[in-house]
């Protein structure tokens, strides 16, 4: 096997910023370094007061920086921070090192977990749009140096084609062909729809646990590992909760502190479209000391996808992981609403499937209807487009409870056996 690549870390701590907020994103960089199975030498924090155009970091400290990272062998420096186009060729022509940001390592991780067409495209895309104007690089790019083509379009074959204008039409096609993906998308998910189920979709930071609750629930067998990014692509399982109630629920890609716009423009669809539920089941790692920076985190990327207004549950993991009661019972103070499991251990799960439920039934009004004999093309109405729950034959009517979505209450209102209760 290839030796693994070894990398030389740096986040910047601006003004304001704690040291312990920014050892943390060094943290974090750290797991999307190992993500991408590669080594971190060294980490450093660099308090970070005024701007420097050139290298972003004053010329002083860039040495500095330079002459570490040769000294331990190491094969690359990442910034946690964003690098300009400039910023990064001055820097690699400065040293003589290849200097990449987080940005970089974010997109070469969805490129590796990319499996649907959809995301393959997208993540191609995305990775052109960051690249287009970094092409007067004169590193062979990351992609490249991992041991390149693995059968994504993009990265290493880049910089061969210098051309701009190639590059451009490639985003072109890129963007019709991501056209017709998507319209034999909807196309599948429409027949799909046509089930009455509620749906809900699974959101939280990267690592959360949220491909773990879709197993637990669903028996989903979905990869669930302690890398980020572990997911990409949506899944969808019917999942039963309890008392005859059943929803989709949809676990999807994770969300992160910094996440390359490139990335979030590309996914836009795929991230709508999986916000595009009943509810949301927001997961938080409890346990996770970063945890209200990534609750938060989550919040303000649901916002940019117009996605605050969604009932939310939210749902605190981990908790077997938790040092201690106090910390639980703070929590429990601070969020009287959620819900606190280990969806390892299965503590807790109970409680959050009735919670699931109702609220199933906030979305989707649980109703007794009452029909005459004569309109079995109701009952029919019913199965097709609500949830069933129980049917029974009196002798003048067929009552029905049912969970019904707001658009097929209309049809069957003036039936209904308990009007606005
Ligand atoms: N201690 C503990 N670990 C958990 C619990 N639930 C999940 N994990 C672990 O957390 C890691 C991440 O779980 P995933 O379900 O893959 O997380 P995810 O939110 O789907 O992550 P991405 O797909 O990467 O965004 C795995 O190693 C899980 O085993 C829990 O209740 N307690
Ligand atoms: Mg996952």
């Amino acid at each position: 096997m290839d030796e693994p690549l070894k990398a030389f870390l740096v986040t910047l701590q601006p003004p304001g910023e704690t040291e312990s907020r920014a050892s943390g994103h060094l943290d974090e960089l750290k797991g999307l370094v190992r993500t991408l199975g590669m080594e971190t030498l060294e980490g450093i924090v660099v308090r970070h007061r005024e701007k420097h155009p050139r290298l972003l970091v004053g010329s002083g400290k860039a040495t500095e920086i330079a002459d570490r990272a040769k000294e331990l062998g190491a094969d690359l420096v990442i910034f946690d921070d964003e690098l300009s186009p400039s910023q990064q060729r001055n820097w690699e022509s400065d040293t003589g090192l290849t200097v990449i940001d987080r940005q970089e390592v974010i997109l070469e991780i969805f490129c590796d977990r990319a499996l649907t067409r959809e995301a393959v495209l997208q993540v191609a895309l995305a990775r052109m749009q960051y690249s287009l104007p970094r092409l007067a690089r004169s590193y062979t790019d990351l992609s490249r140096q991992r041991g390149g083509a693995r059968g994504n379009r993009g990265g290493g074959e880049m910089q061969l084609e210098v051309d701009r204008r190639v590059i451009l039409d490639k985003i072109d096609k890129l963007k019709d062909e991501l056209v017709l993906v998507r319209q034999h998308r909807d196309r599948t998910r429409q027949r799909r729809d046509r089930g009455s189920l509620p749906t809900a979709s699974i959101v939280g930071y990267t690592n959360a646990g949220k491909s773990t609750l879709l197993n637990r629930l669903a028996d989903a067998n979905i990869l669930q590992e302690d890398k980020l990014f572990a997911t990409l692509d949506p899944t969808t399982r019917r999942t039963p909760l309890g008392g005859g109630v059943d929803i989709l629920l949809t676990d999807t890609v994770g969300f992160i502190q910094k996440l390359p716009h490139h990335l979030v423009d590309a996914f836009h669809s795929t991230l709508e479209e999986a916000v595009q539920a009943d509810f949301l089941v927001h997961v938080v790692d409890a346990s996770h000391p970063d945890w209200e920076v990534q609750r938060q985190t989550t919040l303000s990327v649901l916002g940019s996808l117009g996605a605050s207004d969604k009932p939310q549950l939210l749902v605190f993991n981990k908790i077997d992981a938790l040092g201690d009661e106090v910390t639980r019972r703070g929590l429990e103070l601070q969020f009287p609403e959620a819900v606190f499991v280990s969806l390892r251990q299965g503590t807790g799960v109970e409680e959050l499937k009735r919670r699931m439920v109702a609220a199933v039934k906030a979305v989707h009004s649980p109703r007794k209807i009452r029909l005459p004999l004569d309109r079995g093309d109701l009952v029919g109405y019913l199965y097709k487009n609500a949830q069933v729950l129980t049917e029974r034959y009196t002798e003048d009517s067929i009552e029905i409870e049912a969970l019904i979505p707001p658009a097929a209450l209309a049809a069957v209102a003036a039936f209904d056996a308990e009007p606005s209760a």
